[in-house]
């Protein structure tokens, strides 16, 4: 295992490759390229050239988060293949480039829903939270204007104004994909680029969707164990895997976390690792990342990672906005940077333990 910390890029972030580096434990950052849009090519002097930055900072690039898919490629129209074969282009850059790891999702219209960026926390703290009730009260295309007041003046991926600006537009795309054209648009991709995956050893991993249920009446279809048991069988491949993500998975509490991980064995290539405190099934909060802060036992999580074998990249996911500092929201340096010694530190202890016979 790898302890990382996502990274948005020198114009981007208000965390700098300085800070990351001194955090014990962490040796990489999960990065992009984020002027690119869904659909492009990425040239290799690009990929280069970020590698290069991070390298010189004493880190590694050990993954990208994300390559985009576009919405052609998620609904299937005529500008599918084109997009197909630049992003083939830019995964045979990558490759060139000694990159294996690309992290990518398959949402339709929004990333990641959450209905507050800073709920405040009886500690003072503040996090990003979602409420069912919040979602169906809202109009979808009003949503980022609600959440942008609270992003202090980030741009937070996934919900990039130009994207915002299309919701109407984007929702009519979608208006006749159902979860079954969905997920055979995403076999469709996932079959063609396996070739280039292969020849480079470049491990995909599709990110769940989060929440881990429809909204807004959109197809979901990364959801729950057998939805993703159903993906790795239908492209039986090891490039064929999957980002790890319990506060995505987490949201919905039938999900098993340990259980869906040991199931997975051999197809997590990269996880993201966070608590969610839950007040009721549809109302939760991003936690601290300690078990006792919210609903999840980090400790079975983690073990079940250890036991089956897990030697990808981690990353501590979201954290708190604490001690003042004013970041992307769930980006912040200090949570992570607590998160990240935490999850190191049960790391080492669920190690030392199998090492010892205790
Ligand atoms: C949110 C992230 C997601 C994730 C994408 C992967 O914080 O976990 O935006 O990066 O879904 O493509």
């Amino acid at each position: 295992m790898e302890m990382t910390l996502r990274w948005y890029g020198e114009k981007f972030d208000t965390v700098k490759l300085w800070q990351i580096r001194q955090i014990p434990g962490v040796t990489g950052v999960i990065t992009t390229l984020y002027n690119k849009q869904p659909g492009e090519v990425w040239t290799q002097d690009e990929i280069h050239a970020l590698k290069t930055q991070v390298e010189e900072a004493g880190l590694n690039l050990s993954g990208i988060e994300s390559v985009n898919v576009s919405d052609a490629i998620k609904v299937g129209t005529a500008e599918r293949e084109q997009h197909i074969a630049n992003y083939i282009e830019t995964l045979e850059n990558l490759g060139k480039e000694d990159i294996h790891l690309v992290c990518y999702n398959f949402m339709p219209v929004f990333d990641w829903t959450r209905t507050e960026l800073a709920r405040k926390r009886p500690d003072g703290s503040t996090c990003l939270a979602y409420t069912q009730e919040a979602v169906d009260a809202i109009d979808p295309e009003k949503m980022f204007e609600t959440l942008s007041a609270d992003s202090n003046g980030t741009v937070m991926p996934g919900w990039e104004p130009e994207r915002m600006a299309r919701v109407k537009e984007l929702f009519e795309m979608y208006a006749d994909i159902d979860e079954e054209k969905l997920f055979n648009n995403l076999v469709y991709f996932l079959k063609a680029i396996m070739p280039v995956c292969n020849k480079y050893d470049i491990k995909m991993g599709i990110h769940p969707d989060d929440p881990a249920w429809s909204v807004f009446g959109l197809p979901r279809i990364i959801t729950s164990k057998e939805k993703i048991l159903k993906l790795m069988n239908a492209v039986d491949d090891v490039h064929n895997g999957v980002t790890f993500c319990t506060g995505s998975l987490g949201t919905n509490l039938a999900n098993d976390l340990p259980d869906i991980i040991r199931a997975l064995k051999g197809r997590i290539p990269f996880a993201h690792i966070r608590n969610l405190n839950f007040l009721s099934p549809t109302n939760f909060e991003e936690a601290a990342h300690l078990s006792s802060d919210g609903t999840f036992d980090m400790y079975e999580i983690m073990k079940a990672l250890h036991d089956t074998g897990f030697d990808g990249p981690m990353r501590p996911d979201h954290g708190r906005m604490i001690w003042g500092e004013v970041a992307m929201p769930g980006y912040g340096l200090y949570d992570r940077a607590l998160g990240a010694t935490y999850l190191n530190g049960l790391w080492e202890a669920i190690g030392k333990a199998k090492e010892r016979g205790v």
